[in-house]
């Protein structure tokens, strides 16, 4: 397929054109699902990335420890207790009431998850995986509080992230850290596996500053029944149930979701987006302005990415 060529885009080409006049349809992935030439030199062992290549994810468990969780785990409670530390902006309530949704640049906002989007553990996967330079291109800590904690529908992050970020490519990928049990009843992560490997086009239009409402309820920038369907069909849906500590690594493209949570138990997970440099953002594929700080990063100045840039925001 031909790349999009948009009004508004100034020549530059949409190779995942969404919500435009292109009807609801699957395109297929145009890049690659692991980026490193050498496997050898891979941080996890081969049969997980033959997995992570083949279903879009993986969950590496317990990949920290109860000390490192609990230091977490305070850090979370922290930055719940004493809004002042944070930028208002950057927390998201339900959209029935007060209750936190989601805390947003906790990378910028918190020396100890700026320590964990640092860790090893995750940026030499991710690095790995992209085989690029990375930066966090948003992260922020999905809390799902007992009784009251919405879903967050059906939706490929890459199609928000390509359409609003301006991010031109599939070569980003989610860190998700349990910080609390993730049990089958409380509002795990749900994973379509196999879908990473098909763009699902959406349609309608971007609405202004729609982040006011996608960051609470997304209801534009997700699948249509019919390929959300087909999808499942095709690899039924996974649940990724596991304990504190553990990491759910996940391609920008993979079709993901959540259920309400009506139990009493929480369901806390931190999750940092590596984005390649080589991929950086530039302008939106859509008529809006690029949205804020605290949920797309401004990439870093190399001397690659802003030539890059200057190219993607003619
Ligand atoms: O719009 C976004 O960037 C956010 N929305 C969802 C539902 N997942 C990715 C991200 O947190
Ligand atoms: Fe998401």
């Amino acid at each position: 397929m031909q790349a999009f060529d948009h009004p508004f885009t100034g020549g530059r080409p949409d190779h995942y054109p969404s919500r435009s006049s292109l009807p609801a349809q699957f395109l297929p992935r145009r890049d690659p699902v692991i980026y490193a030439q050498n496997r050898a030199s891979a941080p996890v062992p081969r049969v997980l990335l033959e997995r992570y290549e083949r279903d879009g994810f993986i969950v590496l468990e317990s990949l920290f420890d109860a000390a490192e969780m609990a230091e977490f785990q305070r850090e979370f409670t922290r930055l719940q207790q004493v809004p002042g530390d944070i930028p208002r902006e950057t927390v998201i309530t339900e959209k029935s009431g007060r209750d936190m949704r989601s805390v947003f640049a906790i990378h910028q906002s918190s020396p100890v998850f700026a320590r964990l989007a640092a860790d090893p553990r995750l940026v030499d996967l991710a690095r790995f995986l992209l085989d690029d330079e990375v930066y966090i291109h948003q992260s922020r800590i999905n809390y799902k509080p007992g009784f009251r904690g919405r879903d967050f529908y059906w939706h490929s992050d890459f199609e928000t992230w390509h359409v609003e970020d301006g991010m031109p490519r599939m070569r980003a990928v989610s860190i998700s850290i349990t910080l609390t049990e993730n049990r089958a009843c409380n509002g795990p992560l749900m994973l379509i596996p196999g879908s990473h490997l098909k763009y699902v086009v959406c349609e309608g239009t971007t609405p202004e500053e729609h982040f006011r409402t996608s960051l609470k309820e997304q209801e534009v920038g997700v699948p249509c029944d019919r390929l959300l369907e087909t999808l499942v069909a095709e690899r039924d849906i996974q649940v990724a149930s596991t304990s504190p500590g553990s990491a759910i690594v996940f391609d920008c493209n993979t079709m993901h979701g959540s259920f309400s949570n009506i139990t009493p138990h929480p369901r806390a997970n931190a999750f940092f987006v590596y984005n390649a440099v080589s991929n950086s953002v530039g302008a939106p594929f859509c008529e809006r302005p690029p949205r804020p700080w605290y949920i797309r990063a401004v990439p870093p100045v190399t001397a690659g990415a802003a030539e890059h840039r200057t190219e993607e925001d003619h």
